[in-house]
Order: C-alpha cells, then sequence, then structure tokens
C-alpha cells in the first residue's frame, strides 16, 4: 500500500472520530482537574554554569567539542533562568498554567556526581524555584535527571555503563527528597532514557558522544537508568511517601509506529518498534522483563534482571509521563541508518513519492501528526492496564531565523495548529478510556535545543537571543491563555 493511501484511510477515520465530538477545541473537553503545564529542562535553561558551585556535566564538556552542536554554541548561558526564574514563572502565571515541569541538575547538588558533598548553593537555588512557583498556585514536577550527568561520574567510572552509577543516582535522589520532598508532590526520576540510550550510546549525537560499541552499550546504559529509576523509586517509598504523600514516576518517550499495510509483517514491524521504544522500559516495570521480541533478537547484548532487580523494578511508578512529538508509518525491512534500526528489522516511513506523513516542523525528525498522540495513549492504556498517564511533553520547533521581522517570528501559525490538532487528539484518547491527568506543553520558551544548538525554536514564549534574552509571547501563548481560561482558543493574536 502507498503512503497516500493509507494516509487517507487513517485521516478519514480521524476526522470522522472528530466531527462525531463537540468541536471546536476548548477546555471544557478536558475533565475539570485535568492539569496544564509547560516544560524545560535544567541544562537547556539555566545558563550560569560555572556558578553557584555548580560542577561540570557531560553536556558541557559535549557542546565545547568543536563539530557536535550545529552552530558551535554551548548552554554556558542559555536563556539564564538561573538568574531570571522570577520573571519565567511570572510569565507561567501570567499564560495560566497550572504546573511546571522543570529538571534539577545532578551537578549543582552534587559537583563531583559521587554524593559525598552536597552544595548547599544547589539546595538554595531550587528552594528559591520551588518557593516562587508555590507562591503563585504552580505546580512543581521536577525531574531528577533530564541528560546533564555529573562529569566527574562519566570520567571515572564510564557513566551509565557502570552499575555504581545506582548508588550515586540513589544518594541524590534521596538527598532531594529530603531536601524539597515537603513541597514537591510530583517527581520524574529520569527523562527518556530511550534517548541518553541511543543518542547518547550508539549514535553518538548526544553526550557523552560513545558510537564504538552500538550493539551493547545501549543496553547496557539503559539497564541502569531502569535500576537507578527504581532504586529511586524504593527509597522514595521506604522513607519519604508516607510523610510526603507525593508521586513518582519515569518519563518515556514514543513516536507512534503505525503499520504501512495490513500485512502481517507490517504490523509485527510496527509491533517491535514499539516494544524497542516503550516496551523496552515499561514491560520490566510492568511485567518484570524485556519484550520477548528484544530477548530474542538481541540474545546476549541484553542484560539480564537478577529476581532482586525484578521485584525493585515491578510497579515502580505511580504514573507514566509520556513525551511525544510525532510518528511514521512502518513495514519490515532493513534500514540501513544504524545498529538498533537493523536489529529491529524496522523501516520507518515519513516521506515517500512525494508524500509526507503530516506536515513538517524545523527538526529534520519532526513530522506533525495530530492522530498519533491518541494511538499512543491508547496503546499505553491497553498493554499497561491503564496506568495514570501525564504527557510530560508536546510541542513543535521553527527554525530560528535572522531575516524575519520579530512580528513575524511571534507570530507562529503552524504552532498553534499543531497544538489544537494534538489536545484534540489527546481530548480523544480521554474519551476512549485512557487514564490521561495532565498535559505539558514543551517548551515554556525557546532554548537551548541539544545538537541543535539555538537554531531550533519550541517556545510558547520567544527569546531575543541578540537583544539581552528578552521574552516576548508568541501566537501560540496568547492561544494557550484564551484555551485555559476556557475560551474556544480560536488562533491568532487578538488580546
Ligand atoms: C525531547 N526524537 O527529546 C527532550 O526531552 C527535550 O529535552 C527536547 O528539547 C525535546 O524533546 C525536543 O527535541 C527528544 O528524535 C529528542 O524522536 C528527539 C526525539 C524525541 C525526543
Amino acid at each position: 500500500m502507498s503512503i497516500t493511501e493509507r494516509k487517507r484511510e487513517i485521516e478519514q477515520e480521524w476526522s470522522s472520530c472528530i466531527s462525531n465530538n463537540n468541536n471546536p477545541l476548548c477546555r471544557a473537553n478536558f475533565p475539570p482537574n485535568f492539569l496544564f503545564g509547560v516544560a524545560t529542562s535544567a541544562y537547556q535553561v539555566e545558563g550560569a554554569c560555572n556558578q553557584g558551585g555548580r560542577g561540570p556535566s557531560t553536556w558541557d564538556a559535549f557542546s565545547h567539542t568543536e563539530g557536535k552542536i550545529c552552530d558551535g554554541k554551548d548552554a554556558d548561558i542559555a536563556v539564564d533562568q538561573y538568574h531570571r526564574y522570577k520573571e519565567d514563572i511570572d510569565l507561567i502565571a501570567k499564560l495560566g498554567f497550572g504546573a511546571y515541569r522543570f529538571s534539577i541538575s545532578w551537578s549543582r547538588i552534587y559537583p563531583d556526581g559521587l554524593g559525598t558533598k552536597v552544595n548547599d548553593e544547589g539546595i538554595a537555588h531550587y528552594n528559591n524555584l520551588i518557593n516562587s512557583l508555590l507562591e503563585k498556585g504552580i505546580e512543581p514536577y521536577v525531574t531528577l535527571y533530564h541528560w546533564d550527568l555529573p562529569l566527574h561520574l562519566h570520567e571515572s567510572l564510564g557513566g551509565w555503563l557502570n552499575e555504581s552509577i545506582v548508588k550515586c543516582f540513589a544518594i541524590y535522589a534521596e538527598t532531594c527528597f529530603a531536601s524539597f520532598g515537603d513541597r514537591v508532590k510530583k517527581w520524574i526520576t529520569i527523562n527518556e532514557p530511550l534517548q541518553t540510550a541511543i543518542n547518547g550510546y550508539c549514535t553518538g549525537v548526544y553526550a557523552p558522544g560513545k558510537n564504538e560499541n552500538p550493539s551493547t552499550e545501549p543496553y547496557l546504559a539503559a539497564h541502569y537508568q531502569l535500576l537507578a529509576h527504581a532504586e529511586a523509586v524504593s527509597i522514595y517509598r521506604e522513607k519519604f511517601k508516607e510523610q510526603q504523600g507525593g508521586e513518582i514516576g519515569l518519563v518515556v518517550d514514543c513516536e507512534w509506529a503505525e503499520p504501512l499495510s495490513d500485512n502481517i509483517e507490517d504490523k509485527n514491524a510496527a509491533a517491535r518498534r514499539l516494544d524497542f521504544q516503550l516496551g523496552w522500559y515499561l514491560d520490566p516495570i510492568f511485567y518484570g522483563d524485556y519484550p520477548e521480541s528484544m530477548q530474542e533478537r538481541l540474545g546476549d547484548s541484553l542484560p539480564i534482571f537478577s529476581q532482586k532487580n525484578k521485584d525493585l523494578l515491578r510497579n515502580s511508578v505511580d504514573f507514566v509521563g509520556l513525551n511525544h512529538y510525532t510518528s511514521r508509518f512502518v513495514r519490515q525491512g532493513t534500514d540501513k541508518q544504524n545498529e538498533y534500526y537493523r536489529v529491529q528489522e524496522v523501516e520507518r516511513i515519513a516521506e515517500c513519492e512525494g508524500e509526507a506523513i503530516g506536515p513538517k516542523a524545523a527538526s529534520p525528525w519532526l513530522y506533525i501528526v495530530p492522530w498519533g498522540i491518541q494511538k499512543v495513549l491508547n496503546y499505553i492504556a491497553q498493554r499497561y492496564n491503564n496506568p495514570p498517564i501525564y504527557v510530560t511533553e508536546n510541542g513543535m520547533d521553527d527554525e530560528d531565523n535572522d531575516v524575519s521581522p520579530l512580528h513575524e517570528m511571534l507570530d507562529d501559525k503552524l504552532r498553534v495548529s499543531y497544538y489544537k490538532g494534538y489536545l484534540t487528539a489527546v481530548a480523544q484518547a480521554v474519551k476512549d478510556g485512557a487514564d490521561v491527568r495532565g498535559y505539558f506543553a514543551w517548551s515554556l520558551l525557546d532554548n537551548f535545543e541539544w545538537q541543535y544548538g539555538y537554531t531550533k525554536r519550541f517556545g510558547l514564549i520567544y527569546v531575543d537571543f541578540k537583544n539581552g534574552l528578552t521574552r516576548h509571547l508568541k501566537s501560540s501563548a496568547y492561544w494557550f491563555v484564551r484555551f485555559l481560561k476556557g475560551g474556544e482558543g480560536k488562533s491568532g493574536k487578538e488580546e
């Protein structure tokens, strides 16, 4: 079947499903207690890399290595949220969001990661951030690890490839629970362990940039991230949960994999693709081991869980965090792109014979496919017995551009339509019965987009990097203001 035919089929299904429901999209399409927030991560926004006693992270070293970041930039200053957090919190409040998902920089708490001496200035910074959020009625959702590993842990132990990192993470997590848990009620251990495993240890496009052992290291790095997650959760539940009354989860990411045709090879390929993204992390947590398809294909390259590991992992989430941006058609085939796809024996298709799965955003991997998020949410609900889910990231990027005047850059019509489409699909998944409790837009503001530096802009708020990092609301920010107030959220900037 051609991509054009398959796409037409799905889009017909999708539009009839939407037109059967109350349009246009508005806040009232979601349950009254459904939470809306915005998200960022420490390395991408904080800056102040040598201030406040922070130790270096693997991302500092990586971004300072020539050729790793496409515009040659780093996040030494980023958008300077370390100093401007009050201004940014005022903006979150002005937009009307009820929650802010941010991450703690591990090397601000323990500069060398070893967990011997805590950095009080780091603790003080996050206390200020958390207290300022609470003063404005904004709930903190705190990620402990969003990719910025203390450099010393990489250099001395080999980072995520060494089992002793589990203990280091546990000490760091415990310090955070003890210091902030009286006020933080939602914890996320690790952000997207998949991206760390693949981009950090297979393709090497993320820190620490390893690609020498692509058929083994990603699986080790994933294994120790899972064990570190489970250890932190067990500490939280044993020592803090009863008194503090919070919840803890893991954030996974998944592009939807839609079989290109109804034939069994393509359906199996799509199922494997989901196993190699989601099942890799969620099967050990909900079912006690890696998916069978991974065990079969990876053999000895896939580490083995001891009975003790399995017991610790089992049910180690109070909620699932899902980061979702895009989708692909999938068929059985040999994708030569890298070892990770080769072993899955899947071919991912975004464009074929001039037809794409959806309109393109700026990042080469990001196609706009609103129906995909409904399918991922329903898939998680079905496969894992309907756990509580938060969409912890969703959004799209525009290309940075030196030519267009500011007012044009601010009028981000495509982003408004992205959010309308994806939120419609989330509301639909809720109606289908998925237990989705909240949704976080990525991102509050333009920031350091990893290997793309500052060339990609994901923000609801524009950051003017040439004029003192001033913040300017985009049309999408105004759209959220109206949507969150309960209006219809028509596009454009009318206020
Ligand atoms: C997420 N993919 O990463 C991260 O959590 C954010 O820090 C990041 O800024 C955001 O998405 C936008 O990129 C992803 O290729 C990166 O499918 C790449 C993919 C998915 C998620």
